[in-house]
């Protein structure tokens, strides 16, 4: 396919690029990190989105070379914002790869980045099979000093079991839950059950696709710990970075 040979031409030809989008600490309303998230500005067709390309890396094994530019360039780029956290999103195929914990120890070596500034996001999809070893890599990425977050929180089939089996540093609440707020009262209500139970298991509440105010101070007075959306900003180019920094949420 067109698309396939493109993709791989795309990795060695320096066409893809990493954006970033802030993620706020909801008391002081600064940026604390930022998510990385990649995106492809393929010749002719203009920015590709990764929900385009990243299922296709995925069934190529592309997602192999092409995730561990992303960890590199994510790790790197982090290390010109001395006060923020980087948070890298891992696919299933990357998760289950040979020596990832290798892989992440040799890119922190190599980028100088502190393991405590990097964040990885896992989906639950990631744990279905493979229970043993899926827990034997958190847990060496654990030693790493690497934090682990459960990315989409809320939208896979076994979240509740996954949360007492894994420890997880942060649950990342998806964002149709979210963006539910103050429409469905059963949103409401999962929202807050959610972050009651993300803070008695100990882990870091953060909330996708906050995209009113409304939405923010409900998740502010429910005690909701980071906020990721469009109301405070959109994924951007690293260049833009330095300049968000400045800036109140
Ligand atoms: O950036 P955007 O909101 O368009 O991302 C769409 C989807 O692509 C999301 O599910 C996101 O997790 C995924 N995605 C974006 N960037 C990356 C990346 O760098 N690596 C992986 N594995 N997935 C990504
Ligand atoms: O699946 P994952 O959570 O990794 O991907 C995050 C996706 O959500 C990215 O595609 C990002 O561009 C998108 N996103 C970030 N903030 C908002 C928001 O406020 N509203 C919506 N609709 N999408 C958002
Ligand atoms: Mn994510
Ligand atoms: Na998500």
């Amino acid at each position: 396919k067109a698309m396939e040979r493109d993709l791989r031409v795309a990795i060695q030809n320096n066409e893809l690029e990493m954006y970033y989008q802030p993620l706020i600490e909801t008391h002081g309303r600064a940026m604390q990190g930022v998510e990385a998230l990649v995106r492809w500005n393929r010749p002719g067709f203009g920015m590709v989105p990764p929900g385009d390309f990243i299922p296709l890396a995925e069934e190529t094994g592309l997602i192999i070379p092409l995730g561990d530019w992303i960890l590199r360039t994510s790790c790197r780029q982090a290390t010109e914002w001395p006060n923020l956290f980087v948070a890298v999103n891992l696919s299933p195929t990357q998760f289950k790869q040979q020596d990832l914990i290798g892989l992440v120890k040799q890119v922190l070596h190599d980028t100088g980045l502190t393991p405590n500034r990097l964040e990885l996001e896992i989906t639950e999809g990631v744990l279905l099979e493979q229970t043993a070893y899926s827990l034997m890599t958190l847990r060496g990425l654990q030693e790493l000093g690497v934090r682990i977050a459960m990315d989409d929180f809320g939208t896979g089939y076994s979240s509740l079991s996954y949360l007492q089996m894994f420890a997880f540093d942060k649950i990342k609440l998806d964002q149709s839950f979210v963006q539910e707020l103050g429409k469905s009262s059963g949103a409401t209500s999962i929202v807050r059950t959610v972050l009651d139970l993300g803070r008695s298991l100990g882990m870091v509440t953060t909330a996708e696709g906050v995209e009113t105010a409304s939405q923010r101070d409900y998740l502010t007075q429910q005690g909701c710990n980071q906020m990721q959306g469009y109301l405070f900003s959109r994924p951007v180019p690293a260049a833009e970075i330095k300049n968000l920094l400045l800036r109140t949420y």
